[in-house]
């Protein structure tokens, strides 16, 4: 069911083209990787430094080792900081069960002491996502420890977890409650490649294991946004957007029919020499139809909207141009290259620089090909 309009200039549409989406809940616990780092979206890290894995990681009272991404290997120094999904086989007092995250912030006295033990969630969207999840004290020895839930640079959400808090697993202290403005974890922009990153660290002590839930969920977003492009009357416009999000995914291409006002594209012949595919579908389509071609009437900003379950969200603005036969090796530009391509297809007397169309290559196609070169098409 639609939801919300995410764009001033969209328009909420029911669709019947629509496409399965891929999943497009991120859960930390349950994306866990212990084969590969970063994994997906997901990386374990020291500052902006991925992990190595280490096989079999095993501090001090714990008696089964486990896979870890950490600095090394126990006891060896540098052993921290370092990630895990718990086996369920530690043997020391902890706040945690199988299957929860908890990682070991930086510990200059165990580790290399390079930067903030942080969990990065880099988005595979232009859209908008939610963010939730907690933190809680992993194991209570009395060592404080602080998190910050940034986008990028910014801080979005910290705290503080000590011993004798009223924070646990069973209560922990989540995103929402640190946040200064909790409503910036829900329907957050993002671009591409932005982060979400959970970093952790000592407080005037030791690091120590602070437990984490972590999702993020993408209401909607673009994983390919259309680009800009210019092509010959022969060509063939191929506009492409993929649409994210929970639910079933529509797109809809539109174009600008005044600055700002985007409209409804609809296949079928335009009317000038062209017919459109594709208007509900991840790629638009526009190519000559039936003994006609494209023209400057293609021309334009196109744009494709896209709708979750969730809400509905504009693409990126393509321009199109349509070049002149002069672009004769259809690449949208009127260049020295076309004029090469002239002469070579002047020279063997090919049709396709019969401008005139008189049956006939000769000087007056090159006088029509002289004319339409320095109109720039
Ligand atoms: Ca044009
Ligand atoms: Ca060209
Ligand atoms: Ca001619």
């Amino acid at each position: 069911m639609p939801g919300r309009i995410r764009s001033a200039a969209g328009v909420l549409l029911t669709c019947a083209a629509a496409l399965p989406a891929a999943g497009q809940t991120y859960d930390l616990r349950s994306d866990w990787s212990d084969s590969i780092n970063p994994n997906g979206r997901w990386s374990y890290r020291e500052a902006a430094n991925p992990l190595p894995k280490v096989a079999s990681w095993a501090p001090g009272g714990w008696t089964t080792p486990q896979p870890a991404w950490a600095s090394g290997q126990v006891p060896a120094i540098p052993h921290i900081p370092a990630f895990l999904r718990s086996n369920g086989t530690e043997t020391f007092a902890h706040d945690w069960i199988t299957g929860d995250v908890m990682f070991h912030t930086t510990d200059s006295g165990s580790g290399p002491g390079l930067g903030t033990a942080n969990i990065a969630w880099t988005s595979p969207v232009d859209g908008v996502i939610t963010i939730s999840g907690a933190v809680w004290i992993g194991r209570d020895i009395g060592r404080t420890q602080q998190w910050v839930l940034r986008h990028n640079a910014a801080a979005l959400a910290q705290g503080i977890i000590a011993s004798g808090d009223v924070y646990s697993r069973a209560n922990p202290f989540t995103f929402a409650a640190g946040a200064a403005v909790p409503a910036a974890l829900i329907d957050r922009a993002v671009s591409r490649g932005d982060e979400i990153r959970l970093e952790g660290s000592p407080v005037a002590s030791p690091g120590d294991f602070i437990a984490a839930d972590f999702t993020v969920l993408v209401c909607i977003g673009l994983t390919e946004q259309p680009q800009s492009l210019g092509t010959c009357p022969s060509g063939v416009i191929e506009l492409r957007a993929q649409g994210a999000g929970p639910g079933m995914i529509a797109h809809r291409w539109k174009r600008e029919t005044m600055p700002g006002v985007f409209v409804n594209i609809v296949d079928g012949p335009t009317g000038t020499g062209s017919v459109i595919s594709g208007a509900m579908t991840g790629m638009l389509r526009i190519e000559p139809g039936p003994g006609g071609a494209l023209s400057d009437a293609d021309d334009g900003n196109y744009a494709c909207e896209v709708t979750s379950a969730c809400a509905s969200l504009m693409s990126a603005v393509a321009a199109v141009n349509v070049t002149c036969a002069a672009d004769l090796n259809c690449d949208g530009l009127v260049d020295f290259s076309d004029y090469l391509a002239f002469l070579n297809l002047y020279d063997a007397q090919d049709p396709e620089v019969d401008f005139n169309q008189d049956g006939l290559v000769d000087f007056s196609d090159y006088l029509e090909f002289l004319n339409l070169y320095d109109s720039g098409c």
